[in-house]
């Protein structure tokens, strides 16, 4: 374990080269605050000072603000100033014809939780990959209730073949073992999030993440972490004893796929990188001769399942993906609001 107190408050928080990095010399005044919670009307922060409730900007809109963004504010006013580019960053689309919605950013590994029984479903774990990909947050699945099941192993190949090395923990989410399986995602800086249904030990596992260590409460952040302050509130950062941040109830319900431009093939790249080896470049891997999707599914190197899931998909996101965001097929233009 890193010991905190060589990182400055900062770090602690999550800041690193890639937000110091755009702050403008004329900036140097301005100091960087993480949001930590984010309402109708006001948006608290954390900073190397502690919790501030950020004051707005006039024409400042919450709703283009998530838990996890970095912000530059005035020190003296706590005057909101900019946002930082995102790292990472969730967003949904409720509805066809509606607004994308913010959900987290900055997120560095997104948990997506499952438990070694019926709910363990394909289907809905390759959607949660692929809103991580989406996303750019690394995905990790955890397979919960691990001490009630006969063969671990069997759901652990099932979730390993889902995603290239995609990393599969199988735990008990109410043993204290779960937070040292769960360490190499929770370092100094690094923020994490979970999603997975209703029932799975979502919260069981945030309790065992989150449990003060009174020897591990040591630095400058752990005294006036958001706990107990933002109680009301649906999404919130919270620290974890050794140095890592977990949103708590990130929101990510919706399970179709919109607004996915690299995300699907990040899932599916054992289908992807076969498509430059198919005799027709606009091959649809359908019908088509000299297909080399076909070609493995017949010699039993890729599941048909999977392949069918995979066109399902594409084209779900195709449906649902307006078509203004940009011209099918190619990479949709992300407009900058700040
Ligand atoms: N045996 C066992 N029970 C668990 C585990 N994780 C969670 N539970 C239980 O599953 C139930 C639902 O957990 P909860 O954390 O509320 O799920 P959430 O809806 O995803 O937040 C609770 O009764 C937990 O005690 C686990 O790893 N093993
Ligand atoms: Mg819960
Ligand atoms: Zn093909």
């Amino acid at each position: 374990m890193t010991n905190s107190r060589l990182h400055s408050a900062l770090e602690l928080l999550g800041w690193s080269a890639f937000f110091a990095d755009q702050v403008e010399p004329a900036e140097a005044d301005l100091v960087p605050r993480r949001v930590a919670s984010v309402h109708r009307a006001r948006i608290e922060a954390m900073g190397d000072t502690g919790s501030v409730r950020l004051e707005l900007p006039a024409n400042a809109n919450t709703a283009d603000f998530a838990v996890g963004d970095w912000v530059l504010a005035d020190p003296l006013s706590d005057m909101l100033v900019r946002r930082l580019e995102r790292k990472t960053v969730f967003k949904r689309r409720p509805e066809v014809g509606r607004a994308e919605q913010l959900v987290a950013a900055n997120i560095d590994t997104l948990l997506i939780v499952t438990s070694c029984n019926a709910d363990f479903n394909v289907e809905r774990l390759e959607r949660y990959l692929i809103m991580a990909n989406q996303a750019g947050s690394k995905p990790v699945i955890v397979l919960t209730k691990a001490d009630t099941a006969d063969d671990v192993g069997a759901f652990q190949a099932k979730a390993e073949a889902l995603q290239r090395d995609l990393p599969v923990v199988a735990l008990n989410g109410r043993s204290d073992d779960a937070g040292s399986l769960l360490s190499s995602w929770c370092g100094v800086g690094q923020t994490i999030a979970l999603v997975g249904s209703s029932g799975v030990g979502k919260s069981t596992l945030v309790n065992t993440l989150t449990k003060t260590d009174a020897k591990q409460k040591t630095g400058t952040i752990r005294e006036h972490d958001a706990q107990g302050r933002h109680t009301t509130t649906a999404r919130s950062l919270h620290a974890i004893p050794g140095g890592g941040w977990v949103i708590d109830t990130p929101g990510i319900r919706t399970l179709y796929v919109s607004d996915i431009t690299d995300g699907i093939d990040t899932l599916f790249s054992d289908i992807t990188e076969l498509a430059p080896h198919c005799r027709f470049r606009d091959c649809t891997h359908a019908h088509e001769p000299g297909c080399a999707v076909q070609a493995a599914v017949k010699s039993g190197t890729l599941a048909a399942d999977r392949v069918e899931r995979w066109r399902n998909l594409v084209s779900e996101n195709r449906d649902r993906t307006p078509v203004t965001s940009g011209p099918r097929g190619n990479k949709i233009v992300r407009k900058k609001k700040y």
